[in-house]
């Protein structure tokens, strides 16, 4: 479709300026048809970006690599421009937004010579639902064009939502590499050098500027930047919630159902779980969605999540049948593969994949690679965060419910991290304000993969929204009090903090994890049911020690030792968010907040 034929007049003209401003060699409005699909893959195979996988064992997938720059989200050039600097709050980078565009502008102006510029009219959610938002994205990658037709829903259909003046967020992205006359990529992953990657966001003018990079959360707008910092800040202006939560389904053996969100920072396992296989006889885990739920409240009170994306686009490193059979059924066909490594007869491999290496790989570089498990020092096949995109209805276990326009009952929300010692296996909140004290005090142990941060110790990040909130996080702190001061309290989700990751004195793990998992998932159900067994403690209501069912290998006094509270651990946390984190937040921490805090630490004394 051509920009003449669009029936929104602002959308025409935003278009036509985008273009007079990026002098793209041709305009072209994505109706989101398979057969667009496959063209764009053709496109890209041709350039040498993608190498087609094997048909037999790989129906419809291809492989990308990208350039060794551009290999994951760049947070330290992502910008929230809000007009006033302290909007932006102390955990976002800021610029004046007047500078920015300027700068932004100077880097658009011819950024797309040499190539077309293709505009995504997307929904986040389910076409035609209250809750989803519409987005139009302008790009010059149809990299991005496949994977936005894969994350979320495109094309024509939303076109007819939008009518002739109906509302959308304005998405701009260019990967900052022009072509001269007769250029090709030729097999040359386009982007721009790290200093003139911008991840703006503008949101008073709920604008988004992204200029420089073709890799994931940077360049598929609808995730992270629309989705969560833009959403954040829609959501705080119109009562409703936009978080960084997976949805799952639940079932009990007598076939009653209850939904339930989970937030957790990265490298918690968030995917898996949203997928999770229970080993509990008679229970059933199905999926709604696996990273963003939009949450907004019902006639009846109660709050409703929808999952407002279409796909997954997930961490391959560790996928296996083991640790998520789900996500390897789901990633069989239609996937694109993004930095994992190739084996001879075309197929994929990664690291924690289940099986070694089926004889000579190419590594994401594009390097031959043949495996040499005696060199602990041998560079990875696959890169740390290559990735899968693949169509969420694939999943074996998506719920039938997934797609609901009116969203799906949230009973619970889960809050969680990975932390070796003093949080409990899981541990209920005594009140809306007491889950929103825990929320805010998300914390994992740093992994030695990250960079520039000290394995070993923990790093907060609030609500897991560190990078996604889109204005001050003590205004969003407030944001989730009003939710609970404006609402009926027992019609709210209840709210618990779970740890897979407690590590006895030998370092290691205590609790098995994964689809073993189904029997803390059991306790929440039954909590929110009225009908689990939990103990009040200082901390907030632990489980008996009858109510979760032990699982093989783990002892009663291992069982003992993850449900205790750990009155010397909780005073050093209570101490270090006294004293490093809260402060972070200056006077905008809510002083509901510093409340809790002293609640809680007068209980640990008493
Ligand atoms: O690159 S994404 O932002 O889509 C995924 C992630 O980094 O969490
Ligand atoms: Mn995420």
């Amino acid at each position: 479709m051509n920009v003449q034929e669009l029936k929104h007049p602002g959308l025409k003209k935003w278009v036509e300026d985008a273009a007079a401003l990026m002098t793209p060699d041709s305009v072209e409005v994505c109706d989101g048809t398979q057969a667009e699909y496959d063209r764009m893959i053709k496109i890209t195979i041709d350039t040498g970006l993608a190498t087609p996988l094997n048909p037999q064992k790989l129906p419809g997938c291809v492989l990308f690599r990208s350039d060794p720059s551009d290999v994951a989200r760049v947070e330290n050039r992502t910008y929230i421009a809000s007009e006033k600097q302290e909007d932006a709050g102390p955990t976002n980078n800021w610029i004046d937004p007047e500078e920015l565009k300027k700068t932004m502008t100077g880097l658009y102006r011819g950024s797309m010579k040499g190539r077309t510029m293709y505009v995504i009219p997307f929904s986040m959610g389910p076409v035609g639902s209250d809750i989803a938002k519409i987005g139009v994205e302008i790009t010059d990658s149809p990299y991005v064009v496949a994977n936005m037709h894969i994350m979320t829903r495109v094309g024509t259909k939303v076109l007819e939502v939008l009518g002739s003046n109906g509302y959308y967020v304005p998405c701009f992205h260019s990967v900052g590499k022009p072509l001269g006359p007769g250029e090709k990529d030729a097999g040359k992953w386009p982007c721009a050098p790290l200093d003139k990657k911008y991840i703006s966001h503008f949101p008073e003018t709920r604008e988004i500027w992204s200029y420089g990079s073709g890799y994931g959360g940077n360049a598929l707008l609808g995730k992270k930047c629309l989705a969560l910092r833009i959403a954040s800040v829609l959501a705080r202006d119109e009562g409703w919630l936009a978080e960084h939560m997976l949805i799952l389904k639940i079932t009990n053996p007598q076939g009653e159902v209850k939904y339930i969100t989970g937030a957790f920072p990265s490298a918690c396992g968030k995917t898996n779980l949203a997928m999770l296989i229970p080993t509990l006889p008679g229970w059933t885990v199905e999926t709604v969605g696996d990273d963003i739920a939009w949450m907004k409240f019902g006639a009846d009170g109660r709050l409703y999540a929808i999952n407002p994306e279409a796909g997954f686009f997930g961490v391959a490193p560790g996928t296996n049948n083991d640790s998520n059979r789900n996500a390897m059924e789901t990633i069989k066909k239609n996937t694109i593969y993004t930095n994992v490594a190739l084996t001879e007869d075309k197929s994929v491999w990664w690291e924690g994949i289940g099986y070694d290496a089926p004889g000579k790989l190419i590594d994401w570089n594009g390097n031959e690679w043949i495996q040499d498990k005696g060199n602990k020092e041998q560079k990875p096949a696959a890169h740390p965060n290559s990735r899968f995109t693949g169509p969420a209805k694939q999943c074996p276990v998506i719920a039938k419910e997934w797609e609901d326009p009116k969203g799906v009952p949230i009973s619970a929300f889960l809050f969680g991290g990975r932390r070796p010692k003093t949080i409990p296996l899981v541990n209920q909140a005594k009140s809306w304000i007491h889950g929103v004290f825990m929320g805010s005090i998300v914390g994992s142990e740093v992994t030695a993969a990250a960079l520039d941060l000290k394995a070993g110790t923990i790093r907060r990040d609030p609500f897991a929204m560190l990078p996604f909130c889109g204005y001050h996080m003590g205004d969003y702190f407030k944001h989730w009090i009003k939710i609970g001061q404006s609402h009926d309290e027992s019609k709210l989700p209840k709210i618990f903090f779970v740890n897979w990751f407690r590590k006895n004195e030998a370092g290691k793990f205590i609790w098995p994890g994964y689809g073993e998992n189904s029997r803390v998932l059991a306790w929440i159900f039954e909590r929110c049911a009225g009908t689990g067994k939990g103990v009040d403690t200082p901390i907030g209501f632990l489980p008996t020690p009858d109510a979760i069912a032990r699982p093989a290998g783990v002892s009663e006094d291992d069982m003992k030792e993850i449900l205790k509270v750990d009155i010397a651990g909780w005073k050093a946390e209570i101490a270090d968010v006294r004293q490093n984190h809260y402060p972070k937040f200056g006077d905008k921490l809510p002083k509901e907040l510093y409340a809790e805090l002293d609640a809680i630490e007068k209980r640990l004394n008493a």
